[in-house]
């Protein structure tokens, strides 16, 4: 008996001969602003894209190549340190200091804020180079999460060019290293996903001004911590979990913000990492985690909020401080804040 056909392959289309690459985007997006665009994003943009095609090549042979395991140190926040977390941030550090176009560095395996001694850079860059370490040793999606601000003056660079609201960024994306690596960029007129093709070594456009649906129908948070999280959370989570049509929303958690973040912006749905009475602030660090995927989420058209006040707004008082997360569709979010607007209870945030 003859093997069943799949019809896969019917309606292929060939291949295009129009490629659009991260250079390409990021230089027409430069010529859009004529004379005023120095060129200097655009460097700062390149010398991050080679940044993720370095990491995502270590990630991706890190088993083959002893690249799995803790590194022997902890960070700032007391977390130890993976080799691949230290590792990207090296090529971080030394990608960014040498592109000339960075004075201010924050990283999330640094304590102190990095000033680039003698660098004319315009431009201060806030990362975690490897986010979702708890995952690394088990192959499950990590990534690299930046956000972009402008300085001032190259000449007095100083970590208050970082002690600005996330709405001050002029540029924030991520890469998600995982089944397929994706640089997913803003700045700051719509949200542009790229895929790396490994063949050609270059990012390609594939998800072009991605919009948030207004609605989902999954809810990402680590429900593990609901022992302790204030009661608009749990009363919300209910709402979804028990809704009054019988459509339950779906619970998706992969404990990457990255991947997380990246499937609530295709998808829908609210991610959230809240804080709760045990965790005050939450888990999520501002400057490298909470601003930069809270500026994506609005600029493709969702909400970001801490429950009661929008994320972007939020002065960081200092460089590692955390913040609760509420993020994705904006009706979805909308609910969650309602939750919050109905209660008596006091929070931080
Ligand atoms: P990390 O920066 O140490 O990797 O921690 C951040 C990660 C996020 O990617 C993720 O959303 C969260 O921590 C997961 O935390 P938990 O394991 O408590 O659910
Ligand atoms: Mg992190």
């Amino acid at each position: 008996m003859a093997a069943p056909q799949t019809t896969l392959g019917a309606d292929l289309e060939p291949p295009t001969t129009d490629l659009i690459t991260l250079t390409r985007h990021i230089l027409s997006r430069q010529r859009a602003l004529g004379e005023e665009a120095s060129g200097d994003l655009t460097m700062l943009l390149i010398a991050i894209q080679v940044t993720s095609k370095y990491i995502a090549s270590n990630v991706r042979k890190a088993r083959l190549i002893n690249l799995v395991g803790l590194a022997g140190a902890s960070n700032v926040q007391g977390e130890d340190q993976k080799k691949l977390d230290v590792l990207s941030n090296d090529i971080m550090v030394n990608a960014l200091s040498a592109s000339g176009k960075c004075s201010v560095m924050v990283s999330e395996e640094v304590d102190e804020a990095i000033i680039v001694g003698g660098s004319k850079g315009t431009y201060a860059v806030v990362f975690d180079p490897l986010d979702g370490s708890s995952n690394i040793d088990a192959g499950v999606n990590v990534g690299t999460i930046f956000g972009i601000y402008k300085v001032a003056d190259p000449s007095k660079a100083s970590v208050a060019d970082v002690l600005k609201p996330g709405k001050d960024l002029v540029a924030a994306g991520y890469t998600m290293y995982g089944s397929s690596c994706n640089l997913v960029l803003s700045t700051g007129q719509g949200v542009d996903g790229f895929t790396l093709d490994e063949a050609l070594g270059e990012f390609i456009l594939t998800h072009p001004d991605i919009k948030i649906p207004s609605r989902g129908k999954i809810y990402s948070f680590n429900e593990g911590n609901s022992l302790h999280f204030y009661e608009p959370t749990n009363k919300y989570l209910e709402s979804i979990k028990y809704p009054a049509n019988g459509k339950p929303y779906s619970a998706r958690y992969i404990g990457s913000m990255v991947a997380d973040v990246h499937r609530t912006l295709l998808y829908g749905g609210i991610f959230g990492y809240p804080d709760d009475k045990k965790s005050k602030d939450g888990k999520l660090r501002m400057l490298y985690e909470a601003f930069p995927m809270s500026f994506l989420t609005e600029q493709a058209g969702g909400v970001a909020t801490t429950g009661t006040q929008r994320i972007l707004d939020v002065v960081p008082k200092n460089i590692h401080g955390r913040c609760p997360v509420f993020l994705g569709s904006k009706d979805d979010v909308e609910d969650l804040k309602k939750f919050y607007a109905a209660w008596d209870g006091e929070k931080k945030w």
